[in-house]
């Protein structure tokens, strides 16, 4: 954001997203809204629309100099702050939308984003910055639970909280509220959940499944699918991306080693690592070798193929990785490997409903720094600090 937002005209904004549906609704406001839509709206009855009282509906076409470009209806929305707007709702799809974007940008609006425009009506209606960030954040929520935190915030959970801390400050209470940091960011930010192992054991297999439908090359031809292939799914309610890591465990001469760096390189890129193994077939050195090196780690172990007759003997695995049996084909034994990886995440009955969540970087810093004010006694700062959480976003 630059620091001229406030620049004088108009600003247009495609409310709804750029792809195929049945409407598309494009909002136009600041100083000389309803003029420049004006410019490119007849009304099908005659009337002096932009004068009336906002609030009412017209009906009638966008036009570019005598061509008509779209059926719409257009309204002048009443803003809480006194200001401008005309709603124009047309029909959906990229190209009747985008025609009209252009005709308003040749009249001289500013073309802003579906963000800045959210930010923009938080701070016209006397959001603090929390319900403003949340706001901006929901339309962006991929998990039904994402979307109800995020809700709770925007009602005004967090916003409560600080400003109760803020009253009071204490270095338990600002503990606590940290504590739910964690929370916020798994269900914001997806934890990445790599699916490693030799090729042929299932790994393709047991992505498609968890995806629920089949996006990547499934072929009894090991190393077939050598692309790094990704999907995010939603596992109880936390967004997590889920990666398949086909081609990256080498089966050459130096099988160990490699295992052992791909192992490493995956632990290093994902949050969580599942460790495919093949329970029909005898486990080799350099499966053993990445499980070793995975122990301690946010990792399982998941013996696949549990439908065929078991072979591999799970003894040489470390004690201390989690395992599970499951069938990547039959779906067997899927909620256990599930459940092992929910609870690598955080715990969601420690934050309820109503809960107040931190749900970014910003919120998260700032709690922080009055944490260390606090344990500094440096309480007044502490509550200047606690306050700034909340403050609206300047002009910036
Ligand atoms: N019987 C059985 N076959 C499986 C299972 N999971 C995968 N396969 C088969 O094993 C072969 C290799 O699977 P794939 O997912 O391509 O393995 P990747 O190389 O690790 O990605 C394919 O023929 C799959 O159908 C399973 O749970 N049971
Ligand atoms: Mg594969």
């Amino acid at each position: 954001m630059t620091g001229k937002e406030t620049s004088p005209g108009p600003a247009a904004c495609l409310l709804t997203p750029a792809s195929s549906g049945g409407i598309a609704v494009i909002e136009v406001r600041g100083t000389g809204a309803a003029a420049l839509v004006n410019q490119f709206f007849r009304p099908h009855r005659k009337s002096d629309w932009a004068a009336d009282p906002p609030g009412r509906l017209y009906y009638g076409h966008t036009i570019n100099g005598g061509e008509r470009i779209d059926e719409v209806i257009v309204r002048r929305r009443p803003t809480p702050a006194g200001g401008e707007a005309v709603e124009v709702n047309c029909h959906g799809g990229v190209v009747a939308a985008g025609e009209i974007m252009r005709l308003f940008e040749q009249g001289g609006a500013r073309e802003t984003s579906v963000e800045s425009y959210v930010r923009e009506t938080g701070r016209e209606v006397g959001c603090d910055a929390v319900r403003t960030e949340a706001l901006e954040r929901l339309p962006s929520a991929r998990t039904k639970r994402a979307a109800r935190m995020l809700c709770d915030q925007l009602n005004g959970a967090l916003s409560q909280a600080v400003a109760r801390l803020a009253e009071k400050p204490t270095s338990p209470a600002v503990g606590r509220l940290l504590g739910s940091a964690e929370f916020g960011t798994a269900l914001l930010e997806p934890r990445c959940v790599a699916l490693m192992g030799r090729p042929n054991v299932g790994k393709s297999t047991l992505f498609n499944t968890l995806v629920g439908h089949h996006r990547t090359i499934v072929s009894a031809t090991p190393g077939t699918t050598r692309d790094y292939v990704d999907e995010i799914i939603a596992l109880g309610g936390y967004p997590v991306e889920l990666i398949d890591t086909a081609g990256l465990w080498r089966t050459d001469g130096r099988a160990e080693a490699h295992a052992v760096e791909a192992a490493r390189e995956v632990g290093r890129r994902a949050g969580i690592v599942v460790l495919v193994l093949d329970r029909s077939r005898p486990l080799r050195p350099d499966e053993v070798r990445a499980a070793q090196e995975l122990a301690g780690r946010d990792a399982i172990a998941a013996l696949n193929k549990a439908d065929l007759s078991p072979k591999a003997d799970p003894a040489p695995l470390p004690a201390d990785l989690p395992r599970c049996t499951l069938s990547a084909s039959t779906g067997e034994g899927l909620k256990e490997l599930e459940s092992k990886i929910l609870r690598l995440l955080p715990q969601p009955d420690r934050f309820p409903p109503g809960s107040p969540v931190i749900f970014n970087g910003r919120q998260q810093h700032l709690l922080e720094r009055a944490a260390g004010l606090l344990e500094a006694g440096r309480r007044d700062s502490a509550r200047d600090t606690l306050r700034d959480i909340l403050r609206p976003p300047s002009e910036s």
